[in-house]
């Protein structure tokens, strides 16, 4: 089991007279990538999350919009705002995440070190905190 760990990532902006461009390639992310997908479109007042992981590490990172992203290592629980393209939020293990207050254009990307695992999620609460106990 990993224990969990938060951290922001300040990605490098390459800005020019036309715009803004951010690269995300090996050796400024702190895991090779297997998987990237997005959350969009989510309804009004509607939440998501609610789950650790065993072993995934993942970067979040609000490319358009806002949300706000409750973490919790199972000592403490912090609400962290996502609504910079150029921050990411690195989760990495035991670390409950639940999503909130996503704006309606928001777009929600998801670096993440392996490919989508069932077994790999931990969805009970309690079941969290266990694990947290006894690691
Ligand atoms: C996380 C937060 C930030 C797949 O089939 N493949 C995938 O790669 C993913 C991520 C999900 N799914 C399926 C599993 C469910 O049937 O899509 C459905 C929705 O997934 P879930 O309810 O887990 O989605 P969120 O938004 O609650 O959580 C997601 C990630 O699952 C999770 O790893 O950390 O975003």
């Amino acid at each position: 089991m990993v224990i969990g760990e938060i951290v922001f990532k300040k990605f490098n902006i390459i800005e020019n007279a036309t715009g803004n461009l951010i690269s995300l390639e090996k050796g400024n992310l702190p895991f090779p990538i297997k998987r990237v997908y997005y959350i969009y479109n989510v309804k009004e007042n509607e939440s998501r999350g609610f789950h650790a992981h065993r072993q995934l590490e993942q970067v979040l990172i609000c490319v358009k919009g806002s949300c706000d992203v409750l973490v919790n290592n199972g000592h403490a629980k912090k609400v962290i705002k996502l609504d910079d393209p150029s921050t990411g939020l690195y989760l990495k293990g035991l670390v409950w995440r639940e999503m909130h207050n996503f704006s309606s254009d928001a777009v929600l990307l998801v670096l993440a070190s392996d490919f989508y695992s069932e077994s790999d999620y931990i969805r009970d609460y309690s079941d969290f905190l266990d694990l947290v106990t006894n690691s």
